[in-house]
């Protein structure tokens, strides 16, 4: 396949680029693409690191009011808050800043990741297809955190951890960088879906990102077209913080199956401390680079 034959050159020519660079080191296994036994990187190779994310511009996801999996809320209701991912410093990756509250207390940890499909109107999860993959990895083996470039780019709960069982809220903020809001290219996540799961695969709820509104003025960052943040941005550090609040444990939930969701991996629970190191260099050529492969 022409893209697959040409990508060992443009990563060692990017590479070139990079090399003095802070750069996550897992991606130094970028040019071998295959293992025996089970992919563990994308059939495209390692997920590259996204530059030039339009900074400024805030992509939220909206909890609808009902779960899509009721059983998870027998008295109705959903995951509350949201989540915001904006461009990190200077464009590069992308900052996650999940505030979540009530969440559903059977059968945790909780995982979530990018879907490729957007939820349709009827608020179907199902519909949002699979993890957002532009590499082609698959979920044959599950994502290893200390290696992200190795996940798939959708996988973020596999990258940076899931949400620990029996939490009733948990707020994380961390920089993903290969999850991009520049449109485009592959990895653009900004017209799609984010799903939450039960560890069986069950689809709790899922929200579409969209731009969030404006409120006041322009603030200097954008490029053309850009957005505002609609709230206080956070520090684009890439390190994660993350809290959680537990609750005595409940147990006992309603016993019924619901639709799982074909797609979801189940990543080790814990916190993901593998401060991923965005520091991203090369940003034109590896945009350039996404382009060509996608
Ligand atoms: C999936 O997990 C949830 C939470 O533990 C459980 O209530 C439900 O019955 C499970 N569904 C299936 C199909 O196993
Ligand atoms: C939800 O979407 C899936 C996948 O598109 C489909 O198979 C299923 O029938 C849909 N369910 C409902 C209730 O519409
Ligand atoms: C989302 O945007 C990407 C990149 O521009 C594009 O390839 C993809 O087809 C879009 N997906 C949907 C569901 O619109
Ligand atoms: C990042 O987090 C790690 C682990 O929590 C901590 O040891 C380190 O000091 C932090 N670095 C910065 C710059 O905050
Ligand atoms: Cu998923």
């Amino acid at each position: 396949m022409r893209v697959s034959d040409n990508l060992p050159l443009l990563l060692a020519v990017v590479g070139t680029q990079v090399a003095a660079q802070s750069f996550v080191s897992s991606s130094a296994a970028a040019t071998s693409t295959s293992t025996p036994g089970g992919p563990e990187t994308g059939k495209l190779g390692d997920a590259l690191v996204v530059g030039n994310n339009p900074v400024g511009v805030v992509y939220k996801a909206t909890f609808p009011e009902s779960a899509f999996w009721k059983y998870a809320y027998p008295d109705g209701g959903n995951i509350e808050g949201d989540i915001t991912a904006t461009a990190g410093e200077d464009g590069e990756g992308v900052v996650f800043d999940l505030k979540l509250t009530n969440l559903p207390q059977i059968g945790g940890p909780i995982t979530y990741h990018l879907h490729v499909a957007p939820v349709p109107a009827d608020g179907n999860c199902s519909a949002t297809l699979a993890h957002l993959d532009p590499f082609v990895r698959g979920e044959a083996s599950p994502c290893n955190k200390d290696a992200p470039a190795t996940c798939q780019v959708g996988d973020l709960s596999g990258k940076h951890g899931a949400i620990p069982a029996d939490a009733t809220e948990h707020a994380v903020r961390y920089t993903d960088a290969y999850a991009s809001t520049r449109d485009g290219i592959g990895a653009f996540f900004g017209n799609r879906s984010i799903v939450f799961h039960y560890p069986n695969k069950t689809r709790i709820t899922c929200a579409n990102f969209a731009v969030a509104e404006e409120e006041g003025g322009g603030n200097g960052g954008g490029g053309s077209g850009s957005a505002s943040a609609s709230a206080t941005l956070p520090p684009p550090h890439s390190n994660a913080t993350a809290t959680t609040r537990v609750l005595a444990p409940t147990s006992g939930g309603p016993s019924a199956s619901g639709p799982a969701g074909p797609t979801a991996s189940v990543p080790a629970p814990g916190s993901s401390a593998a401060g991923l190191r965005a520091g991203i260099a090369g940003a034109v050529l590896f945009g350039a680079a996404v382009v060509f492969m996608l």
